[in-house]
């Protein structure tokens, strides 16, 4: 059996983030969708929460195999959860080349730590490559619609968090 880990910050979980999180589990046997710290962002959902939202947004997946697909948070490196739960890969979307030099240097630095560990890059959905958890925040924060960008069953919690109407 073959795992794979779809690792990041999650804060929030969107729909490209579940595009890709589908179209892992159509390759691999076991996905485990992995909150981590990004010590370069300072999040607007705990890790306690964006678990939560997580788990929400991937029982809503139409046609998923449910129980290959788990959710779950380290507080630590990627490469020693993936150890201690015998993943072989990470699977990393890719929006823009932008994307790509981060991607490319935390592939090559995971390498290096856990050399039989490799990472997978997927190419984005087009309809998903503007798409970023921030983008959608500062889109909620003013008050607009962003069903199209996060799953329906998060919305309320995230326009909850973000949007501060003027009294
Ligand atoms: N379409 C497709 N893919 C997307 C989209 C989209 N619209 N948006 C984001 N993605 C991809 C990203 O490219 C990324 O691969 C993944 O989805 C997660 O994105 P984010 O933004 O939620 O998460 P990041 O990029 O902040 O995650 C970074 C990690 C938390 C994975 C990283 O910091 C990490 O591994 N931290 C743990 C410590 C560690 O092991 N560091 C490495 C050694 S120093």
């Amino acid at each position: 059996m073959t795992t794979a880990i779809c690792p990041g910050s999650y804060d929030p979980v969107t729909k490209g983030h579940l595009d890709i999180i589908q179209r892992s589990a159509a390759i691999f046997d076991r996905v485990i969708v992995l909150v981590l710290i990004n010590p370069a962002k300072t999040p607007t959902f705990t890790v306690e929460e964006r678990v939560e939202l997580l788990r929400r947004a991937v029982r809503d997946i139409p046609g998923l195999d449910q129980g290959r697909v788990e959710v779950d948070s380290s507080p630590g490196l990627l490469v020693d959860y993936a150890k201690a739960h015998g993943a072989k890969a990470a699977v990393k979307g890719l929006r823009a080349v932008t994307d790509f030099e981060y991607e490319f240097q935390q592939a090559l630095i995971n390498k290096k730590l856990y050399p039989d560990f490799e990472t997978v890059f997927m190419s984005c959905n087009s309809h998903y490559m503007y798409l970023s958890s921030s983008m959608v925040k500062q889109i909620a924060a003013e008050g607009r619609d962003v069903r199209e960008f996060i799953p329906a069953s998060i919305y309320e919690d995230v326009m909850h968090r973000v949007y501060k109407p003027a009294k």
